[in-house]
C-alpha cells in the first residue's frame, strides 16, 4: 500500500487525540481538587522513575485554550480528555466543586468555539484517596459511588458532549493497581483482581446506562487496551498460555459487556469471582455499547511458565525477539493492530470500534526549533495502514485517536517517555510541534 491520505478513510471516519487528566492538568490541588490515588502514589519513594510527580505536568489546567488551538492546528476534530473525579467530588462522592466543574466546561466551550468534538472519559485512572481510603475498587459500594459520579457529570456536560467513554483500560487498573502494585494505590496479590475486576465490570455498564438515560443522542463506549497474542511454540501448553493471556488482556471486559460472561472457558481461575457476585449480577455486566474503543500499542508474545502460579505463562519480551521497539519496550507490530481489529469484529455484538489510543514513545531532541520524530511518523503511517487494511476488509472501525496531543506524565515511568505529537519542554511549558503532529496536519490536507 502506498501513501495513505485521511481521505482513503471516508468523510465520516473521525479523527482526534486523546489526553488523561492526571497527565497532563497539573493544578492538583488548586480550585478546590481533592487528592487522588496517583497523587499519594506518586509521593511515595521508588514509585515513579526518577521521582517525578505530576503537580504541574502540562499545566492543562491553565493552558488548555492554547493546546486545544494546537488540536485544531494539527488538523484533528475530536479531542477526548478524562475528568479528574476528585477534581470534581474532591472525596469522590456527596459535596461537589463547583470550580472543577466550571474548568470542564471552560474546556467544553473551548473545543465546541473552535470546531472541535469533545470525548469525555469518565475513569481514566484516578480515584478519590477518600474513597479508596473506604476500600476503592474492591469494595462493591463503588457502583454508588461512581453511579453518583456519572450522574452528576452527565447532568452537568451531556447538553454538549455527546461522546462518552466510560472507563479507560480497567484490566490495568485491575493488573497494575490492586495485583502487582506498579500502579496506584499500589495494591498487590491476585485475589484482589477479581473482586476489582468485577465491581469494574459492573460499573462499566452501569455507567454506560445512566449516560444512556441522560444524555439525549449518546455515543458511548469503553476503552480496552487490547493487544494481538501469539503463542511462542504450536506446542499445545504454549497455545493454552496464549489463550489464557488472550483471555485476560482482550476478552475480560468487552465478553461480559456483550452477555457473554467472563471469559472462564480457557482460564477456569475466574470462576472465582463467582465469590464477589450477587443474584442478578450476570445481567448487570451487560450494556450495549455504540462502540469499543481499542487501544493498541503492540503485540505480545507469550509460552507457558510452571513459575507464574495462577496465570501459568511468561511473556517473551520483545526486546530479547530482535523485533524495532519503542522507548517502551514495546514492539512496533503493526500486523498487530491489524490482528486485534480482526479480532474484535468477530463479535457480533461490538457495533463499531473506535481506536480510541495508538501511539509511540522515541527519543525526542528538539534542534533549532524542531523535533524531527521520523521514527514516529514512521510508527503511525504504518498503523494507519494496518487500519485501512482491516476497514477495507469490512471491519466496523470508524475513528482514530492518536495518543497523545501532547508529551505528558506517562505514569510510573514518568516523563521519560514522550507520546506527545507536540513536544513538551517541563522547565518552561515551551509546546513544540514536532515533525509527526504537522504529518498529520499534511495527511489531513491531502
Ligand atoms: C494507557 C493509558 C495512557 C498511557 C498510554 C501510553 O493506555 O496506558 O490510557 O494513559 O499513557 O497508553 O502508555
Amino acid at each position: 500500500m502506498d501513501t495513505i491520505t485521511a481521505s482513503d478513510f471516508g468523510a465520516d471516519f473521525r479523527w482526534g487525540t486523546a489526553t488523561a487528566a492526571f497527565q497532563i492538568e497539573g493544578a492538583v490541588a488548586v480550585d478546590g481538587r481533592g487528592p487522588s490515588i496517583w497523587d499519594k502514589f506518586t509521593k511515595q519513594n521508588g514509585k515513579i522513575k526518577g521521582g517525578h510527580h505530576a503537580e504541574i505536568a502540562c499545566d492543562f489546567y491553565n493552558r488548555y485554550e492554547d493546546d486545544l488551538e494546537l488540536v485544531k492546528e494539527l488538523g484533528f476534530k475530536e479531542f477526548r480528555f478524562s475528568l479528574s473525579w476528585s477534581r470534581i467530588l474532591p472525596t469522590g462522592t456527596g459535596e461537589v466543586n463547583q470550580k472543577g466543574i466550571d474548568f470542564y466546561n471552560r474546556v467544553i466551550d473551548k473545543c465546541l468555539d473552535l470546531g472541535i468534538e469533545p470525548w469525555i472519559t469518565l475513569y481514566h485512572w484516578d480515584l478519590p484517596q477518600a474513597l479508596e481510603d473506604r476500600g476503592g475498587w474492591k469494595n462493591r459500594e463503588i457502583i454508588d459511588w461512581f453511579s453518583e459520579y456519572v450522574r452528576l457529570c452527565a447532568t452537568e456536560f451531556g447538553d454538549k458532549v455527546k461522546n462518552w467513554i466510560v472507563l479507560n483500560e480497567p484490566t490495568a487498573v485491575a493488573g497494575l493497581g490492586y495485583t502487582t502494585g506498579m500502579h496506584a494505590p499500589g495494591k498487590k496479590g491476585i485475589f484482589n483482581f477479581l473482586p476489582v475486576v468485577h465491581h469494574l465490570a459492573l460499573c462499566n455498564a452501569e455507567g454506560g446506562r445512566i449516560i444512556r438515560n441522560l444524555v439525549h443522542d449518546a455515543y458511548i463506549g469503553t476503552a480496552l487496551s487490547c493487544s494481538h497474542v501469539q503463542a511462542f511454540t504450536d506446542k499445545p501448553k504454549d497455545v493454552r498460555a496464549a489463550q489464557r493471556a488472550d483471555a485476560i488482556m482482550n476478552r475480560l471486559f468487552v465478553e461480559p459487556a456483550l452477555g457473554l460472561g467472563y471469559p472462564t472457558d480457557v482460564f477456569p481461575f475466574l470462576n472465582n469471582i463467582k465469590r464477589f457476585t450477587k443474584p442478578g449480577d450476570e445481567e448487570k455486566l451487560a450494556f450495549d455499547f455504540d462502540f469499543i474503543g481499542l487501544q493498541n500499542y503492540f503485540r505480545i508474545i507469550v509460552k507457558h511458565s510452571y513459575f507464574a502460579p495462577v496465570l501459568w505463562l511468561e511473556e517473551i519480551p520483545a526486546k530479547k525477539r530482535n523485533v524495532p521497539l519503542t522507548v517502551m519496550g514495546w514492539e512496533v507490530a503493526p500486523d498487530g493492530m491489524y490482528d486485534i481489529l480482526r479480532q474484535f469484529s468477530n463479535y457480533s455484538g461490538v457495533k463499531e470500534i473506535i481506536i480510541s489510543e495508538n501511539g509511540a514513545a522515541f527519543e525526542d531532541n528538539p534542534e533549532n526549533g524542531k523535533v524531527v520524530d521520523e521514527r514516529r511518523i514512521q510508527y503511525f503511517e504504518d498503523y494507519l495502514k494496518s487500519i485501512l487494511k482491516a476497514k477495507n476488509e469490512g471491519v466496523k472501525v470508524a475513528g482514530y485517536l492518536a495518543w497523545s496531543l501532547l508529551d505528558n506524565f506517562e505514569w510510573a515511568e514518568g516523563y521519560h517517555p514522550r507520546f506527545g505529537l507536540v513536544y513538551v519542554n517541563y522547565e518552561t511549558q515551551e509546546r513544540i510541534v514536532k515533525e509527526s503532529g504537522k504529518w498529520f496536519a499534511s495527511f489531513f490536507k491531502n
